[in-house]
């Protein structure tokens, strides 16, 4: 998997295509899932290229803290008061279907455990 933000998710980035944004910074945007799994489902990308979460490495290190205490401050937010789940997939076996790392938040609704 190459690094390119010749992605859907790149051409969010770049605003190429519109995404319903409720968060964006130098380093990281968030906007709301097309196709939300719960009542609240917002995803937390970097503007860094990144395929996946097994792609990052030690330089990232920042920008891995940057994207989870984005992911808490959207849901802070959005008012998920009541709790929510940070999720990454990454990979084949995981379902990833987006080759740029996203954070999903979910939340709204008492969340089942575990995933499928
Ligand atoms: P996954 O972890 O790679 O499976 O998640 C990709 C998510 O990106 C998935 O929940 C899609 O609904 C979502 N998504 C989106 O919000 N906008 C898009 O244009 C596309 C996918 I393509």
């Amino acid at each position: 998997m190459s690094e390119t933000n010749d992605t859907i998710f790149g051409k969010i980035i770049r605003k190429e295509i519109p995404a319903d944004i409720v968060y964006e910074d130098n380093l990281a945007l968030a906007f709301r899932d097309v196709n939300p799994q719960a009542p609240v489902h917002i995803l937390v990308i970097p503007k860094q290229a990144i395929a996946k979460l097994s792609n990052a490495d030690s330089q990232d290190h920042a920008l891995m803290g940057h994207l989870l205490l984005t992911a808490k401050r959207v849901a802070e937010q959005v008012g998920l008061t009541n709790g929510y789940r940070v999720v990454i997939n990454t990979g084949d076996d995981s379902g990833q279907t987006v080759d740029h790392l996203h954070l999903h938040i979910l939340g709204g609704r008492p969340l089942t455990w575990p995933p499928g």
